[in-house]
């Protein structure tokens, strides 16, 4: 996967949420999510507006929002049409499947309605993915699961993140990708998944609350990234939104450019 382009994988991927996902990166020329973890609907909307032309996922945490109604979902929904971006709800699921399944479908969020994509944790088992899969499937999302994580100590490693690839590689008709921080070819013989990397910063190493982070080349060069997630790097204090939108989503793109290209 590596070394082809997302418009060699969306030729031939099996699944349609995957294929609209590589078409769209490349139609855009970038491979920049950005997180946009603010409390309000006003600031949310305003930074979706600003990123909305260098990104290919906007990446929300909705429990935060303290304001959140459905408007908020028809304006962002509204945004991702206009800008041409998908949405991903880093939910990050973690229980039993029917639960799961109550969580995506219902409640105040109904994240299935309007999120593209959304994460989960393997820890539960398969289930998860069943329960989950039920309500998005028909609708044709997308889901990750969470194989690696970027915090310090994290216990996502060895065994544990061999055991969730062989569980995407069942189920590859509803999970695209992974939240990993380096590509996982290695594990994935046969299946195409999209790797999703947060932890990215051109300025800082860290946040003081265990979050590490590396640059764009890191990620997508030397690691076989495939998506770079920024959040803080691009709305943090002082910083021009737009600016440092262009910034990360140029330094994304050029990495991708670098990555190594087929011998044959
Ligand atoms: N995120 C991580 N690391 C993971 C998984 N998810 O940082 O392993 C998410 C966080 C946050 C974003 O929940 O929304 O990615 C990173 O934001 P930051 O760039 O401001 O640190």
């Amino acid at each position: 996967n590596l070394r082809k382009t997302y418009t060699e994988r969306a030729a031939v991927h099996p699944n349609p949420c995957a294929r609209t996902f590589l078409e769209l990166m490349e139609r855009k020329r970038s491979n920049l999510s950005v997180a946009v973890d603010v409390t309000s609907k006003t600031e949310l909307l305003e930074i979706a507006g600003k990123v909305g032309p260098y990104i290919c996922l906007l990446k929300t945490h909705i429990d935060i929002v303290n304001d959140f109604d459905q408007d908020l979902v028809d304006q962002l929904k509204a945004l991702s049409k206009k800008h041409d971006f998908m949405i991903f709800e880093d939910r990050k699921f973690a229980d039993i499947g029917n639960t799961v399944k109550l969580q995506y479908g219902f409640g105040i969020y109904r994240i299935a309605s309007w999120a593209d994509i959304t994460n989960c944790h393997s820890v539960p088992g398969e289930g998860i993915i069943s329960g989950l899969k039920e309500i998005g499937l028909p609708l044709n999302r997308g889901l990750l699961l969470l194989a690696e994580m970027s915090s310090a100590g994290s216990l996502a490693t060895g065994a544990y993140t061999a055991a969730t690839v062989a569980m995407a590689r069942r189920h590859q008709d509803f999970v695209i990708g992974f939240i990993a921080m380096r590509g996982m070819d290695a594990e994935d013989e046969g299946g195409d998944f999209i790797v999703m990397t947060p932890g990215v910063s051109l300025d800082v190493a860290g946040d003081g609350l265990g979050q590490q982070y590396r640059t764009p080349r890191e990620v997508v060069v030397e690691s076989g990234g495939d998506v770079v997630i920024v959040g803080r790097g691009i709305y943090g204090k002082g910083k021009n939104v737009e600016e440092q939108a262009k910034r990360y989503r140029d330094a994304g793109w050029e990495a991708y450019l670098e990555r190594p290209v087929p011998v044959a």
